[in-house]
């Protein structure tokens, strides 16, 4: 055994779903409660699970095909799943969103989501999007191309030998539900994760001396191959530096869009991310460590979970075999976990991969935004039981902090044109104040904010959006991983400071020519970003920030999208078996 400390490991691989040979692809989602071992401490915690572990299964599916996915829920929660990048054209009903498109699957119900996955490839993932269960129900959906599509098996990069799933996540040694209702009640945010984890493992260096299941997962390789890794950040609040020792990435991917290759030995992933990279086994043969640790974008910086996880990856040839044996594996080193330079350098690297097929980026803006983004200070809600001080932290965008309906959800508001007591359709185009966003030492009272409301943002179907998102220094600088549903955008720019309209260079700043396209953007700390996408689907789709912790607190808006001129551009009826409030 070439790796000293591999008696210690028992490796559970992403167990892999039968390749889709037909057109549809169908799964049964069991969402119940599970068993699984505290991290550093004795004895087990319950969980929320689909199918029995954590992650889920994985979705495997070609571009045109339609899943169909049965969820039976049999846990004591409300739940509801999101497929996270899906563009969902034609079924908005399916998106996912808690009281956005639909009311929950309450505990003993079940529901099928039907939608197809045409006109776009990749890594993508699913993931509860009811409270805050995502942090241990989610799991990866991989889109390859149509068979046929061009050589090989139709990536517009040389085809991997093989392609491994790699889901980083984090871990409470809790029940997430109760956890987040009994911060929210006392007006804090929830405590920090217990551990960050691949594949659902925490690796070996948390060094609990009581823990004699080292839990790591593994990754064998051969030497000379070339692997397709998926990184999928299923993380609820944090951002990832993602090393192997003595390897690099070609990145192809990022959010299911091919990027031109990108040649780099660190990976930076926000939550709702997600990078394709290739990794060739070229190093000489034995054990490497794949390790993360967190990308602290916050100044000042509250406490956070500064760990390290581990997995390990194994070369398994006969030279490997007879190495020696007592060697451990080699460790990379890890950025600082405020190295924002780094973190900036990766994001803005990437460029799409300019083919005919491709989308083009619209030159012509129909509507322009230019939206605030930052936590600020509020009065506890009443349903906020237990707050002492009665002062909050909230979140906001253009001062509007953002909390779900209650009733009836927004999707079947906008059906019956009955938005009233759902939503209003007044989310500002500006900030009510022009400030400097990203002085640290404003006037106290500009961070206060009104109590939380449901207002959308209303766009003409295949309207032309230019959004400016300015992150604020309020109450602190940091990185908001913005996540649009049902669109992927371009990112047309992104830098720090205050983003200045009036400056003559501005447009010349936009790239136009061969923009990233994402479903996820990490506006930098202290920064902004420039995003347009063209709203050809009609529905509600949410935008929010992807760290569940501010979501919570109000980091969100909604976009609702008219219908179009012909029948198939028309919002369409709900499914027969649509939950019900
Ligand atoms: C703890 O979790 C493990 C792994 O799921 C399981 O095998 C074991 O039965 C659980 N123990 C208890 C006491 O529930
Ligand atoms: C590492 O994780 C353990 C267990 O969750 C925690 O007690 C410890 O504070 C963490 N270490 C750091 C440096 O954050
Ligand atoms: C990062 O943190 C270290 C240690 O706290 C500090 O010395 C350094 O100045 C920080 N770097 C930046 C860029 O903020
Ligand atoms: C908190 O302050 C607001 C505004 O002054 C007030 O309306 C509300 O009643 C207060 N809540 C509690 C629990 O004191
Ligand atoms: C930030 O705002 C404060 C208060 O308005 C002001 O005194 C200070 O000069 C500003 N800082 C910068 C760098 O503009
Ligand atoms: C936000 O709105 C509140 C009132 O609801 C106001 O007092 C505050 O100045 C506003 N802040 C900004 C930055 O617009
Ligand atoms: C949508 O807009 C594009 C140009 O922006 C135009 O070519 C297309 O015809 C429009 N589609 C519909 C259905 O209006
Ligand atoms: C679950 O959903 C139902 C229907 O929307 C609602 O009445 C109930 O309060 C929810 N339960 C919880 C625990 O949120
Ligand atoms: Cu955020």
């Amino acid at each position: 055994m070439p790796c000293s400390w591999l008696t210690l490991v028992f490796a559970v691989l992403p167990s892999v779903a039968s390749v889709a040979q037909a057109a549809i692809v169908e799964h049964t989602f069991s969402v119940s409660t599970l068993s699984l071992p505290r991290v550093c401490q004795p004895g087990n915690v319950t969980v929320t699970a689909v199918n029995g572990r954590v992650p889920g299964p994985e979705i495997e599916a070609r571009e045109g095909d339609t899943l169909v996915v049965h969820v039976i829920n049999d846990s004591p929660y409300n739940v509801t799943v999101h497929w996270h990048g899906v563009f969902q054209r034609g079924t908005p009903w399916a998106d996912g969103p808690a009281m956005v498109t639909q009311c929950p699957i309450r505990a003993g119900h079940r529901y099928t989501y039907r939608f197809a996955v045409a006109g776009q490839e990749g890594t993508l993932w699913w993931h509860a999007h009811s409270s805050f269960m995502r942090s241990t129900v989610h799991g990866a959906l991989v889109i390859r191309p149509r068979r046929g599509a061009g050589a090989g098996d139709g990536y517009p990069f040389r085809t991997p030998d093989e392609e491994k799933t790699v889901l980083l996540g984090e871990w409470w040694n809790g029940d997430t539900v109760v956890l987040e209702n009994q911060a929210f009640s006392t007006g804090k945010t929830m405590r920090n994760a217990d551990a960050y984890t691949i594949n659902g493992m925490p690796g070996d260096l948390y060094g609990c001396p009581e823990m004699t299941n080292i839990r790591i997962a593994k990754f064998e390789v051969s030497r000379d191959k070339t692997y397709l890794l998926r990184i999928i950040n299923a993380a609820l609040n944090t951002a990832f530096f993602f090393k192997v020792a003595g390897h690099t990435f070609t990145v192809v991917a990022a959010d299911a869009s091919y990027t031109e290759p990108y040649e780099t030995d660190v990976v930076v992933i926000a939550p709702g991310q997600t990078v394709d990279a290739l990794m060739a086994a070229d190093a000489s043969p034995g054990c490497y460590y794949m390790a993360i640790s967190s990308y602290q974008s916050a100044n000042p910086s509250p406490p956070f979970n500064g760990n390290t996880s581990t997995a390990v990856v194994e070369y398994i040839d006969a030279a490997a075999a007879t190495s020696d044996p007592s060697r451990s594996p080699v460790f990379p080193t890890l950025p600082e976990p405020n190295d924002t330079f780094t973190a900036h350098q990766f994001y803005t690297s990437l460029t799409a991969l300019v083919r005919p097929s491709r989308l083009t980026v619209p030159l012509a803006v129909d509507t322009r935004m230019f939206v605030t983004v930052g936590l600020g200070f509020s009065f506890c809600q009443p349903t906020q039981t237990q707050c002492t001080s009665n002062q909050t932290v909230v979140a906001t965008m253009n001062n509007v902090s953002f909390t779900f309906p209650t009733t009836v959800s927004m999707l079947e508001a906008q059906y019956r044109n009955t938005p009233d007591g759902v939503y209003t359709r007044d989310f500002p185009d500006q900030p009510p104040v022009v400030f400097d966003y990203t002085n640290t030492s404003l006037p106290q009272a500009l961070s206060s904010t009104g109590s939380p409301s449901t207002k959308v943002k209303t766009l003409r179907y295949n309207a032309t959006v230019e959004m400016v998102l300015q992150n604020t220094a309020l109450v602190g600088r940091e990185s908001h991983p913005m996540h649009l549903h049902g669109f992927n955008f371009f990112v047309l720019a992104q830098g720090f400071g205050n983003y200045d309209d009036g400056d003559a260079a501005g447009e010349e700043k936009l790239n136009l020519v061969n923009p990233q396209e994402r479903n996820t953007i990490a506006v930098p700390t202290g920064g902004w970003a420039v995003i347009r996408f063209v709203a050809d689907n009609p529905g509600m789709w949410a935008m929010h920030c992807h760290i569940d912790a501010h979501l919570r607190i109000g980091l969100g808006m909604v976009f609702e999208v008219e219908s179009g001129p012909t029948p198939e551009t028309a919002l369409p009826p709900p499914p027969p078996d649509f939950p019900q409030c």
